[in-house]
């Protein structure tokens, strides 16, 4: 038996989102976000599920945070749903929205629990992509004035605040690959959205430190790891690729103040313009206190003619793959802690996002996940190898407090430590959530 012993510092959490879990949809004066849209378009969502109601998590919010102090956690990561607090985006403020957020946000601290903000975890206010969305230059003005509002509001109470969660998801995914709201595929989209979210994030740092001068604020960026299938230079470089489309182009404007180059040139000989205008990088690279990592899975990359955007096609080391099928990959987790940690130096780190997908059901009250709990396992002594490494890692929030709305996946895809039946809304904890319970206890865990 060997004994993962983690640093008394070491910050325990658990994470969800407000479109995933919220529900209430229409109600107290919540206006539709892209989200809405796109989950309400036939064939965009499996089984045409929507966050209509989701976990229900706007009326039981007490419930909740009830399950999150017997959790023992220091940190509940949840996000704001913008057109919940501002309904057309810009402008007017909605009270009801701003009372949800003040309640839930007193109800945490009275049990112990410190509050981290994401402010944009995808629910974009339909009424802010009907004049273009991210993809027009005025977003990032919105957002800002957006940003404030919240800082104004709950930075007496909220220290910790994320600005943009998987700006690659955000741009890439949801503009390109066309997976994700608002579901277009056109790359220079995909590339415009990605500079004004970046672009975005700067803004909000900078009035950040004038607002909440003794807060902390960063961003949460999610990489996968891709190894070279073989020594091959060809499988070298194609991998390389594409960590950059992950990883650097996300991370070099904010820690370097650059873009990399030989990325923003493959994307020109694919007829998509990288836009920057004096002074943006400047603001992108406002400096941040702490780097927000989401990380659940990777594969081999393998150089092939013609796959994609980078030509690599992905590999999985092996037959272990979540319920998601994403692949298993817990030393990729160490390596992209290491690396990053290489490439952008003594920047502290959060997990803000690990977790595995396994649609376990209830069986006679219990759920016996036992998956997850070897994922998570894994993943937390990859993590504490990176931290002998000398990463400098603050936190970890495990993915997800709730299973939830998964996106493109609908409900069918379970990433909780807590089962919901979204009949009843009735919540279950699992036995992934009594493991994790007594981790956070003993700051640690045998294996
Ligand atoms: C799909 C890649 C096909 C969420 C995807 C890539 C397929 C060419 C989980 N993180 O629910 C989905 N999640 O809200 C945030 N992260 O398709 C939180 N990334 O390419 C979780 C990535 C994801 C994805 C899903």
């Amino acid at each position: 038996m060997t004994n993962i012993q983690f640093p008394d510092t070491l910050k325990w959490g658990a994470a969800t989102a407000s479109y995933q879990i919220e529900g209430a949809a229409d109600e107290g004066g919540r206006s539709p976000s892209i989200w809405d849209v796109f989950s309400h378009t036939p064939g965009k969502v499996k089984n045409g599920d929507t966050g209509d109601h989701a976990c229900n998590s706007y009326h039981l919010y007490k419930e909740d945070v009830q399950l999150l102090r017997e959790l023992g956690i220091d940190q509940y990561r949840f996000s704001i749903s913008w057109s919940r607090v501002i309904p057309d985006g810009t402008g007017q403020l909605n009270k009801e929205g701003i009372t949800y957020y003040r309640n839930l946000i007193q109800e945490l601290i009275d049990n112990g629990i410190e509050p981290m903000i994401t402010l944009y975890h995808w629910d974009l206010p339909q009424a802010l992509q009907e004049a273009g969305g991210w993809e027009v230059r005025e977003i990032v003005e919105a957002f800002q004035s957006y940003a404030e509002t919240m800082f104004q509001e709950f930075g007496n109470k909220v220290k910790k605040w994320l600005t943009i969660n998987e700006p690659w998801c955000a741009s890439f995914l949801s503009n390109y690959l066309g997976i994700h709201a608002p579901g277009k595929t056109n790359l220079q989209t995909a590339v415009d959205v990605s500079h004004h979210l970046l672009l975005a994030h700067g803004k909000a740092v900078q009035s950040f430190r004038k607002i909440i001068p003794d807060g902390e604020i960063g961003y949460a960026p999610n990489v996968g790891w891709l190894e070279p299938y073989s020594p091959n230079q060809a499988d070298v470089d194609a991998c390389r690729r594409s960590m950059m489309w992950q990883k650097e182009w996300f991370m070099d404007p904010v820690f370097k103040g650059t873009y990399p180059e030989t990325l923003v040139q493959l994307f020109a000989e694919h007829n998509a313009k990288l836009n920057v205008e004096e002074g943006d990088l400047a603001i992108i690279s406002e400096p941040v206190d702490f780097m927000g990592i989401n990380y659940y899975t990777g594969s081999l990359g393998r150089f092939k003619k013609g796959e994609g955007l980078f030509q690599v096609e992905e590999i999985p080391l092996d037959e272990r793959r979540t319920d998601i099928d994403w692949p298993i990959y817990a030393d990729g987790f160490y390596k992209v802690l290491t690396d990053i940690h290489q490439t952008y130096g003594d920047v502290p780190i959060y997990i803000t996002e690990n977790g595995a997908c396994y649609n376990h059901g209830v069986e006679d009250g219990r759920v016996h996940d036992k998956d997850r709990i070897e994922y998570l396992k894994q993943h937390l002594t990859a993590l504490h190898r990176a931290l002998e490494a000398g990463v400098p890692i603050a936190g970890y929030i495990v993915w997800s407090l709730l299973d939830n709305f998964e996106w493109a996946e609908g409900y069918e895809k379970r990433f909780g430590i807590i089962h919901v039946n979204y009949a009843t809304f009735e919540r279950t904890k699992k036995d992934s959530y009594y493991w994790y319970k007594e981790t956070v206890k003993n700051q640690g865990f045998h294996v």
